[in-house]
């Protein structure tokens, strides 16, 4: 008991040290399950992927189809709004980058609203999801995501709080303007950098 969290508080000065721990977050050992509502339960013989918006071509992949787009791993470090953060995560799938060239994106295209089960939403500005290592992860360390973390797939944008990674995904909107999502109008801020703190919007007052 003492040990573990020793260890804990060992790796998290580590963290800190390296410059890898954002203000205000701990670093957790463990994998926390957050979202709203209950876990989506996916029948992966009926699932299917799809684009909409300002796209070349509206495409849809069915779980096999999917599973056939090369893929690419990255190793990468993800923060909770919620304060946790944990090190060294390891996920694969489709480069959202490398994914996009498939369907096509319209110059029109600016932002990019992830739709998943139960109409959860998240949405990003385009430029955001173009970084080298943002995914559509269909695994995390080898295996298929389990349902509770997003089975069969999700987003994964590293550079943003853990809430802009949409679980269960179902759709992929490219959009001229920005919507915000579900925890975007429930008073999380716009963008998320764990960085810069970007937790909750701004209180009004008067
Ligand atoms: N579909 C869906 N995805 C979601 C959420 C949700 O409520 N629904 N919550 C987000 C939040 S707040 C967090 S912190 C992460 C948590 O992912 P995890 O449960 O795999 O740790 O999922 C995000 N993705
Ligand atoms: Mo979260």
């Amino acid at each position: 008991m003492l040990k573990s969290f020793m260890d804990r508080r060992d790796e998290e000065r580590q963290m800190k040290e390296a410059g890898r721990l954002p203000p205000g977050q701990a670093l957790t050992q463990k994998f926390p399950v957050l979202h709203y509502g209950p876990v989506a339960q996916i029948d992966v013989s009926t699932w299917a992927l799809s684009v909409f918006g300002e796209v070349e071509r509206e495409l849809r992949w069915s779980w096999d189809e999917f599973r056939q787009i090369p893929t690419t791993t990255i190793t990468t470090d993800i923060h909770c709004v919620t304060g946790w953060s944990k090190f060294d995560t390891a996920w694969e799938g489709p480069l959202f980058r490398d994914f996009i060239q498939l369907c096509g994106v319209k110059p029109t295209a600016q932002y990019v609203i992830a739709h998943a089960a139960h109409g959860f939403t998240a949405n990003l500005p385009l430029e955001a999801m173009l970084e080298d290592n943002v995914l559509l992860a269909w695994k995390y360390n080898g295996d298929y995501l389990t349902p509770e973390h997003g089975y069969p797939v999700r987003t994964v944008v590293p550079q943003r709080y853990f809430w802009k990674s949409a679980k269960w995904l179902l759709r992929l909107e490219f959009s001229p303007v920005d919507r915000p999502g579900f925890w975007e109008q429930a008073g999380y801020h716009n963008d998320g950098d764990p960085w810069k703190e970007e937790r909750f919007q701004r209180q009004r007052f008067f």
